[in-house]
């Protein structure tokens, strides 16, 4: 190649462009090898002086080591600069301050209080034989009332008056009975069945209601089925549940579907049964039961000339109370892990 003072200025030109452009050390290297190698543009440049005429041979050798060192310190430069780039991207992902103090490892949370007492029933129930079944919260009136014998202005309503959907006459259900009804529309007995789930009602809360809480629900219907059946099931289930200690107390109610009717309550743990203000005297009702009534099973497409059974609606919120020790029903659903993270 002929070599002049203008063709070195073209790869002056052309060098610097590529190096300010290179992105990485890779092709850093690579523009060295092509530059300065030995077979480098600038190497061959370098090399053709010799064919140039004396006049010019000094003043082209001087231009083209000029360059040589140019280059060699614009690749350096470069290197240092991209080497920078990285350093400042690594401050966000990858960079470790050593004079970092760790924090106290993460605490875990850990059941709601309400869903390991759920836990619980399921497992003690199911020992018993009985499986879950689930029903919709938003119920229609038949279910909710008038296949459980409570028709248009019965005064049970009152106890149990709800949330009205703005059309189509549905409710939030006030409590799991319509998912007997439901059970059985769609299965013959024998029928052993816990329905856990959200109620709802329109009250005023305190310490021991709210006005929206969970119950469990329990049907059992098959060939043969005695008060006494539903009153040993009940014993088994607080002693399993709140220990041999706590003492139950069955006493008479009145529910439109089930006769004859029972209540169900344990001894508070609070105050041992002497009274506070989170029991009625001593005692805290847990669930209504009694003997499915005839005409129930009959809205359940079930024979009851043939077939017996007993149901109950417990409260789980004041079951996890119980369990617990908790003297106010509303802590349940304030969601402060300061008071859940106790048990
Ligand atoms: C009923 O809801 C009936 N469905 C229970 C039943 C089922 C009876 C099957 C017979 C056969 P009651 O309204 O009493 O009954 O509620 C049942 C339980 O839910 C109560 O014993 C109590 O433990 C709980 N409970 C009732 N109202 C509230 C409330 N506002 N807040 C928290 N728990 C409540």
């Amino acid at each position: 190649m002929s070599v002049n003072v203008g063709n070195l200025d073209a790869i002056a030109v052309d060098a610097r462009q590529r190096i300010s452009a290179a992105a990485d050390e890779a092709t850093l290297n690579q523009l060295r090898i092509d530059l300065l190698g030995k077979k480098g543009v600038l190497t061959g440049a370098l090399r053709g002086l010799g064919s140039l005429p004396a006049d010019q041979r000094s003043a082209a050798g001087a231009r083209a080591n000029a360059l040589k060192t140019e280059i060699d310190q614009r690749l350096n430069a470069r290197r240092q600069e991209l080497e920078q780039n990285r350093l400042q991207g690594l401050a966000d992902s990858e960079w470790v301050d050593v004079t970092f103090i760790p924090e106290a490892a993460v605490s875990r949370g850990h059941l709601h209080p309400l869903t390991q007492a759920l836990t619980e029933i399921t497992a003690i129930f199911s020992r018993l034989g009985y499986e879950v079944a689930l029903g919709p919260e938003v119920e229609d009136d038949y279910h909710n009332f008038q296949a459980l014998n409570i028709p248009e202005g019965h005064p049970a309503r009152d106890e149990w008056d709800s949330f009205y959907l703005a059309q189509g006459g549905w409710l939030l259900r006030t409590h799991t009975s319509p998912v007997q009804i439901r059970f059985m529309e769609a299965h013959q007995p024998p029928i052993r069945i816990i329905a856990p789930g959200p109620v709802y009602r329109h009250e005023a809360t305190d310490a021991g209601h709210e006005s929206q809480f969970h119950q469990v629900e329990g049907l059992l219907v098959e060939e043969d089925i005695r008060m006494s059946d539903l009153v040993g099931t009940i014993e088994y289930f607080s002693r399993s549940m709140f220990g041999a200690e706590r003492r139950i107390r069955i006493s008479g109610d009145h529910f439109p579907f089930t006769e004859p009717s029972i209540g169900a309550a344990v001894s508070c743990g609070i105050c041992q049964g002497t009274g506070c203000g989170s029991c009625k005297g001593g005692w805290l009702e847990i669930m209504g039961a009694g003997m499915v009534h005839p005409q129930v099973l009959r809205n359940g497409r079930i024979d009851p000339e043939r077939y017996s059974g007993f149901a109950f609606g417990m409260g789980l919120d004041r079951i996890a109370m119980l369990k617990y020790n908790i003297a106010d029903i509303r802590r349940l659903r304030e969601s402060d892990v300061r008071f859940l993270r106790q048990f």
